[in-house]
């Protein structure tokens, strides 16, 4: 065969008719019915008939019908117009050729009617992968994931990578990955916040980094991952946290009407796109904190809202025709160190929820060096753990305010999906470190 591949499944149409043409792909089924064979060849862009007739050469035609199911082959045959194939083609195999064998018996059935447990997907993540809803989700992410890259460009954003490997945690918090780094101790950087600030230093007045969280979380749930993925911006000379809000706002909706674009793998997961309106609304902490009084919980006063809570809301919230909205003024208490205070108990602090979960969280941040440090100190961190990073703040440092939006998170409500774990390739999570 001089080729492997003349055509992909779904391009094939009537200028193929009567052709030669060579496919090739997983062997998805094979439907033996003693004098014909129906062999399903799947690849990346769906699936395709080659037809085996055992008149034609019956050595072919038993060599094709033993064939395990999910190995990948090559087949070279003419191209005709059917009326029962599933898309109205089939090709009649002249010459074949087994690129790859699967063992039998697979761990993890691709078109099988019976639906497996999660574990076993994703212990068998490459297989599982071979089914179109699972690789729909992945083309609808690297979809949104564009269109991060469009709408912050188009917003003047530069797009920055800062380091993973770090010195002091980024956070503040103790859920961090400690590593060996020759003679000191590293960290595995929970977010890109300390390098994203030191940026306002420089001029680079707006940056973005797509980033990976590494976080020691001890907790298992459905809407966490030890290894995640965000969205991470900054900018400076802004007046308040405001400027940051519609920003992210702005990035939501674009990446909510791109995502909308994807109509063959939306099909596929039996979703819909309804873009959101903006602006979203915004509800004061201390409104959520009455909200949720008011319907039964016991959340006090100054405590960070758990997923119990977060739920609460998000149905009070639908009720009022809110499927997005910022929860604003956060008592300084419940956010992180650089988070700009406002007066004495609250701060310039903000959450982005969508339907019951935090999808984003951001604030103005510290731009006083000496503010900045009693904040750490308040925090019980030690500011010479955080000497690299302050001393961006001592020598011209403009007022600045930024964002992390988790791209799981994202994905797991634009597309109503109830496990986080499906919306990375391999998750890593509490007790998952393979594959
Ligand atoms: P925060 O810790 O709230 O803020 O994280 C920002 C967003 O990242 C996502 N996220 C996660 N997703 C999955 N698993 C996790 N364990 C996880 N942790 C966080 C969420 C969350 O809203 N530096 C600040 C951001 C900033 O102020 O710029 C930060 O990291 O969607």
């Amino acid at each position: 065969m001089e080729s492997y591949r003349s055509h992909y499944s779904k391009d094939v149409s009537s200028k193929e008719h009567g052709k030669t043409i060579t496919v090739a792909g997983w062997v998805e089924d094979i439907r033996n019915i003693g004098s014909i064979a129906f062999i399903i060849l799947r690849d990346r862009k769906g699936t395709l008939q080659v037809t085996a007739l055992k008149k034609e050469s019956a050595e072919l035609f038993e060599k094709l019908v033993n064939i395990p199911r999910e190995s990948v082959i090559a087949v070279n045959g003419l191209c005709k117009k059917s009326d029962k194939a599933r898309n109205g083609y089939e090709v009649i195999p002249k010459e074949f050729e087994v690129l790859s064998t699967a063992e039998t018996p697979l761990p993890l059935g691709v078109v099988d009617k019976v639906e497996s447990e999660l574990d076993t997907r994703l212990d068998n993540r490459f297989i599982d992968l071979r089914k179109q809803e699972i690789q729909a989700i992945f083309k609808i992410r690297n979809k949104v994931i564009a269109a991060v890259h469009e709408y912050l460009t188009s917003e003047n954003f530069v797009e920055v990578h800062t380091p993973n490997i770090i010195a002091s945690s980024s956070e503040g918090g103790t859920d961090v990955f400690k590593l060996k780094y020759f003679e000191k101790t590293a960290f595995l950087a929970q977010s890109p916040q300390l390098y994203k600030q030191m940026l306002m230093a420089t001029g680079l007045d707006r940056v973005y980094e797509i980033a990976w969280y590494f976080r020691a979380e001890e907790h298992n749930t459905r809407r966490h991952l030890n290894e995640s993925t965000a969205v991470d911006l900054e900018m400076a000379f802004i007046s308040s946290e405001e400027d940051v809000m519609k920003i992210l706002e702005g990035l939501v909706q674009h990446m909510w009407k791109k995502a909308g674009e994807y109509k063959e793998e939306l099909d596929i997961l039996g979703k819909q796109i309804v873009v959101p309106k903006l602006p979203f609304k915004r509800v004061k902490y201390d409104d959520v904190i009455q909200k949720l009084n008011k319907n039964g919980s016991k959340i006090k006063w100054g405590e960070d809202l758990g997923t119990e809570e977060e739920k609460l809301l998000g149905d009070i919230m639908k009720k009022e025709g809110h499927e997005f909205y910022y929860i604003t003024k956060y008592p300084i208490e419940a956010k992180p160190f650089y988070t700009m205070p406002k007066g004495d108990k609250y701060s310039r602090g903000f959450d982005l929820e969508c339907k019951g979960v935090e999808i984003a969280s951001g604030s103005q941040r510290i731009h006083d060096v000496e503010l900045l440090k009693k904040r750490l100190k308040a925090c019980g961190l030690n500011p010479k753990d955080f000497e690299s990073y302050l001393k961006a703040f001592r020598y011209g440092m403009p007022p600045h305010g930024g964002f992390g939006f988790g791209i799981e998170r994202f994905l797991m409500k634009l597309l109503d999906i109830k496990n986080i774990r499906e919306c990375i390739l391999f998750p890593r999570d509490r007790t998952r470190l393979t594959p």
